[in-house]
């Protein structure tokens, strides 16, 4: 907590450490009220150019030091200075060995940052610099140690004993303690150290890998959650296989540990051979759990899996490298899911997120490169920008290297770094020298903040059959970035004809050009590239895939877009089409005088719905996307200022438009696509379920009597999660008397499951009714509710803050107050939950006038609080910003 604004720490002023650490033997004493660390470090000066010859400084906060020897020799309090920060020894020599003890207190850790307490169990999160809160140490990525680490407790409090390695060995011990060892060969930084103990039972597998060694695989839960582990499994094993065949990385330890933990900041944790992961994305159980669900779990289990190879066999430089290992682990899980899933769909699924929340960033007070050039707290930076954005960037020169180009340059980079802590510019060279392409604009992807913007034109002459495509780029000013440098943009495109054929492509300059997807080098302001041999104007498929992070600008028709909807070959693009002339329906109302609107909803375009939702059924996921209205939140960031009021009536008008006017349809349509036969989480049967309960939203939306009996119906089936939540979120924000008797017989039944129970405060949260605030400040006093724990956090205050657009900025203000005094009551026990929290006032410019002044004046009270932390003045600082 601070005494005066704090600085920021600059990527241009790293130096490497002074001193490096070969090997960290750790011991812990562990109990929940205090744990006794003992560490011995075997230190070196670090002799390369560059690393500073000051004295030895280790990095330790609220450690309670008992003892601290230099080789061998116990110091006195006159050799070595103590400040809040970490503990310097001015005279230690050039190689030698610190041997410490320190208290530390896990019960008392609610920033579950370090060692703490999460239900039976001790656990630990250490990245990024959590580390220092349980033992001195230089506790920084490039700094990597081989740690041998035992851990003793209490047999029966603690049956269990994990850290990360291989086990090395573990005994029975007097007055009822045990103890166990762990190994890991392995020099690694500090932020992947972990250890869990507890009451836990597993669930066991194996994996061969391809060159024959048999790897142990173990979940590890609380008893009560055996029965819901068999998905992750899977997913680990598929991850495993995966990786092999992909990108040639074998797994190299004994065993790999996952725990499962009910208090946790984020998704989950890549721990060396030990992952720690929020429950959330690991027990799934077809009455438990959604078909989002089960693919999040399919996601995070393999990212947290990816990492052993990006992440820690090739780990950072320093924290402003993150998506070194971020952006490249993120493109791998999505790469991993679209190969076991459905391929269109994942990507349209990623693209959202990008759009509705990298975009937003980037064009807000929060805008930053991928590689950061600066922060105040690290924490704030494990971004949609480093994570998402950092995805694009590798999956850009993935795109011009080619799948086997990209091969040979990620072999080259495995080869080239293993066991190094290395840089975003690395990475690109490993790119560049295994293809010989120069990338060095490129490099500009990494360093320069925004979205750029593409403004494209065509002209075709019949005469001469030539389409002439000319693309212009630019992109906005961001914070202390104001004037940007064209970037080289992969531009993947095809031209079709009046059928929807990919014609053959002919540029004009370029020998070969086939039939299908052209990948266009963008690298000026303005190129101007053309296409021969037409017989007519071909209709441009541009961007296909979203080939870059880019926003498209084309004055594509409406029936252009229609057209672009049904036929395009590009699944992905046909969602693009179907969003934009969406998109234009609803600001084009919203443009028109309030009175006129309901009645504008184009027929042409319900049109294009009923085709839709009645002849093309082969592809259910891609036509449930397809068929889904933009968000209100990505409809706001396409405006001027954002009309939160306007939006959420013209929405909901179409989306009654729709559902009345296919009334008969959709009906036939639900009740096609009833349940049969086991639950399975397989594209064919999630697709089947999102149309039908796609349909039976514009249903609701109609407020016909017939569709809440078919969500009553649903729901009472109780087939699986996926339906049940669907009926329950739609009758929810229905005026349908049952509601509250539906909730509470939610409520009854999953009354002591904390993740399904989560689900129940979230569709409360989110619901448009103009009660939601009160209900929400009443669910914080609900038994199952703690403000301690993120999860509930995430479900019940972030749904609302972050999910309902609508309540949340709310003409008085009662939403922003909400926030903020949320804020101020979780900072001193949560600053990085806090901070996620506050996120959500960062783009307060975006909103008219009145709203602007609300928001500003609740982020003044950040910055006129008494005690903050790091984490929520940067947040608040940065978006009060003078711009
Ligand atoms: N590497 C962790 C994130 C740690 C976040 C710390 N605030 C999870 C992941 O990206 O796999
Ligand atoms: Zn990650």
């Amino acid at each position: 907590m601070l005494r005066e604004n704090p600085q920021p720490i600059h990527l241009e002023d790293y130096r490497p450490p002074n001193y490096l650490i070969d090997s960290a033997n750790l011991r812990f004493e562990l109990a929940d009220a205090q744990t006794r660390v003992h560490s011995r470090l075997e230190l070196r000066r670090n002799s390369v150019p560059g690393a500073d010859g000051g004295p030895l400084r280790l990095h330790g906060e609220s450690l309670d030091l008992q003892s601290i020897y230099l080789d061998g020799r116990e110091l006195g309090p006159d050799e070595y200075q103590l400040d809040e920060a970490g503990l310097t020894l001015p005279d230690a020599p050039a190689s030698c060995v610190l041997e410490t003890q320190v208290l530390i207190h896990p019960d008392a850790n609610t920033a579950l940052e370090g060692l703490y307490r999460s239900g039976p169990m001790l656990c630990t999160q250490c990245e990024p610099e959590g580390f220092r809160r349980i033992t001195y140490f230089i506790d920084r990525p490039d700094v990597m140690a081989r740690f041998r680490t035992t851990l003793i407790g209490d047999k029966v409090r603690y049956p269990v004993l994990l850290a990360n390695g291989n086990p090395a060995g573990s005994e029975d011990l007097p007055g009822g303690l045990h103890s166990a060892t762990w190994d890991d060969p392995f020099p690694k930084p500090s932020y992947l150290f972990a250890l869990v103990a507890g009451d836990l039972q597993q669930v066991e597998d194996r994996h061969t890998t391809a060159s024959g060694r048999l790897v142990k695989l173990a979940i590890h839960v609380e008893p009560q959650n055996l029965d819901r582990c068999a998905h992750a499994m899977l997913a680990l094993k598929n991850a495993m296989a995966w990786d092999e065949r992909e990108y040639g990385r074998e797994y190299d330890l004994d065993v790999y540990n996952i725990v499962a933990v009910n208090d946790f900041n984020m998704g989950a944790m890549e721990n060396k051979g030990l992952n720690i992961f929020n429950s959330k994305y690991v027990l799934a159980r077809p009455d438990t759990a959604t078909d989002t669900d089960f693919q999040g779990i399919e996601g995070v289990i393999a990212h947290e899996y990816f990492h052993n190879w990006t992440g820690n066999r090739i780990t950072c430089r320093d924290w402003f490298q993150l998506s070194l290992k971020e952006g490249f682990t993120v493109f791998r899980d999505q790469e991993f899911s679209a190969d076991m899933g459905s391929r269109g769909v994942k990507r349209i699924e990623d693209v959202r997120v990008l759009r509705a929340h990298q975009f937003a960033e980037d064009s807000g007070p929060m805008a930053h490169p991928v590689r950061p050039a600066s922060y105040i707290e690290i924490n704030n930076f494990y971004t949609v920008t480093v994570y998402e954005k950092g995805a694009e960037v590798v999956r850009m020169q993935r795109n011009l290297l080619g799948r086997e180009g990209f091969r040979r340059a990620t072999d080259l980079y495995f080869e080239r770094h293993d066991g190094q802590a290395v840089t975003t510019d690395d990475f690109v060279q490993c790119m560049a020298d295994a293809s010989g392409r120069d990338l060095e604009q490129f490099k500009l992807w990494y360093s320069q903040a925004g979205t750029p913007e593409l403004d494209l034109s065509s002209r075709f002459d019949a005469d001469t059959g030539v389409y002439q495509l000319t693309i212009r780029q630019s992109c906005p000013a961001t914070p202390d970035q104001p004037h940007k440098s064209a970037m080289h943009i992969p531009i993947a495109l095809a031209l079709l004809d009046a059928d929807g054929n990919e014609l053959p492509l002919q540029l004009e300059g370029v020998n070969g050009n086939g039939p299908g997807t052209l990948v266009l080098d963008l690298r000026q302001p303005e190129q101007v590239f053309h296409f021969t041999g037409l017989r007519a104007e071909p209709v441009p498929s541009l961007l296909r895939g979203l080939s870059a992070p880019v926003r498209l600008k084309y004055p594509y028709s409406v029936s252009q877009l229609m057209f672009l909807m049904v036929h395009d070959s590009d699944g992905f693009n046909r969602w693009d089409a179907a969003q934009t002339l969406a998109q234009r329906v609803i600001l084009g109302m919203l443009a028109e005088p309030a009175a006129d609107r309901v009645a504008q909803v184009p027929a042409g375009f319900i049109e294009v719905f009923r085709r839709s939702f009645t002849s093309r059924m082969d592809d259910a996921a891609l036509w449930a996307e397809v068929l889904t209205l933009p968000a209100e939140s990505y409809l706001g960031d396409q405006m001027q200022q954002v009309d939160v009021d306007g939006i959420h009536t013209v929405r909901e008008a179409v989306r009654e438009s729709i559902g009345r006017s296919l009334h008969a349809e959709l009906i036939e349509l639900v009740q096609g696509s009833r349940e049969a036969g086991p639950y399975r989480p397989v594209p064919g049967d999630i697709g089947r379920r999102a149309l039908k309960n796609l349909a039976l939203g514009y249903l609701m939306a109609a407020g016909s009597r017939e569709a809440v009996d078919l969500c009553l119906a649903q729901y009472h089936e109780r087939h699986n999660m996926t339906d049940v939540m669907a009926a329950l979120s739609l009758l929810v924000t229905s005026d349908a008397p049952e509601r509250d008797q539906v909730l509470s017989d939610f409520e009854q039944r999953w009354r002591d499951d904390p993740l399904v129970l989560d689900k129940w405060f979230t569709v409360q949260a989110r619901s448009p009714r103009a009660d939601t605030l009160i209900r929400v400040e009443h669910l914080m006093k609900h038994p199952a509710f703690s403000i301690k724990n993120p999860n509930k956090v995430r479900a019940l205050i972030g749904a609302f803050t972050a999910g309902n657009p609508v309540r949340f900025h709310a003409r008085n203000g009662s939403g922003y107050q909400f926030l903020i005094d949320r804020v101020l009551e979780l900072d001193p026990l949560n600053p990085q939950v806090a901070s996620r929290m506050l996120r959500q006032m960062s783009r307060w410019r975006r909103y008219d006038p009145a709203r602007q002044a609300l928001m500003q004046q609740q982020l003044q009270r950040v910055l006129a609080a008494p005690k903050v932390s790091k984490d929520i003045y940067e947040i608040a600082a940065r978006s009060l910003e003078e711009t």
